[in-house]
């Protein structure tokens, strides 16, 4: 899996994701697909573009893989955890001037799988998006994602505006992201996990939603 996104071979990689849904693959299997295959694949795209190995037609094609197999997983997930009570509704997207889609899509599938109720907002979502979405929605969490250490101001403005909502309790704020780290969460006042993994239980801590039994 890793070598499909590696050799950016779109076909393989969702041969192999599909190959494991229909063997029956259970919730951690898929999982563990994800994280230790299909992701992996991709960051070591990321380490070969910075050693100067890869260009970006590289970078694409691998990302163009990862989204293959998610193609796949991401629907089968779903159905594996489908039909459970809600635990709480996330609105969730990539912060403005940021195209980076694969670690946000990550989350809100974990998340969706964990028993929330997401609406996936997409990638470059400006701050007045995030806060239309989330009042018409009643979301109990707003869900950042920034890729880049130039968007990343874009969550502190999300985080300064969410006040102005002027709902009580407000909804709280979940920020992560590769160049983001606990200490800006902090300092910004939002929650943070560092992998999609973390995310649900970070967001079932801020709904006060037991974890999986
Ligand atoms: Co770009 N890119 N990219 N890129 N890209 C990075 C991020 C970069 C680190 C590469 C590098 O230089 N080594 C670098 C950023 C440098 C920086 O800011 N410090 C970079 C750059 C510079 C750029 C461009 C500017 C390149 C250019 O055009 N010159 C450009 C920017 C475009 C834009 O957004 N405006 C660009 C473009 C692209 C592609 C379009 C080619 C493609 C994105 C395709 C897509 O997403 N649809 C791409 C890719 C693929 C990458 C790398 C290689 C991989 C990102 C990824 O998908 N990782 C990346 C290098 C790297 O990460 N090593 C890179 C896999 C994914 C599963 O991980 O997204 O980290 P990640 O998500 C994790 C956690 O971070 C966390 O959970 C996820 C899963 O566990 N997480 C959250 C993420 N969001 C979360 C939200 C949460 C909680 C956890 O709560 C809300």
């Amino acid at each position: 899996m890793q070598q499909a996104v590696v050799l950016g071979d779109a076909a393989r990689a969702r041969q192999l994701a599909e190959r494991l849904v229909g063997g029956g693959g259970g919730d951690g299997d898929l999982v563990a697909a994800i994280e230790q295959g299909f992701a992996a694949g991709i960051r070591r795209v990321g380490d070969l573009w910075e050693e100067g190995e890869y260009f970006l037609p590289e970078l694409v094609q691998g990302a163009e893989a990862m989204k293959a197999a998610m193609a796949v997983l991401q629907p089968a997930l779903r159905k594996l955890r489908g039909g459970r009570a809600s635990k709480g509704r996330v609105v969730i997207g990539t912060v403005q001037g940021d195209l980076h889609d694969i670690g946000k899509t990550l989350v809100a599938t974990l998340l969706s799988a964990g028993g929330f109720e997401v609406e996936d907002l997409g990638s470059d979502v400006s701050v007045d998006r995030f806060l239309s979405r989330a009042k018409e929605k009643g979301a109990d969490i707003i869900a950042a994602s920034a890729l880049l250490t130039t968007t990343m101001p874009a969550q502190k403005a999300l985080a300064e505006a969410i006040p102005s909502l002027g709902i009580a309790p407000p909804p709280r704020l979940l920020v992560g992201g590769a160049p983001t780290t606990a200490a800006w969460a902090a300092e910004i006042g939002a929650a943070w996990a560092e992998n999609a993994l973390r995310a649900v239980a970070v967001a079932e801590s801020l709904v006060g939603a037991p974890g999986p039994a």
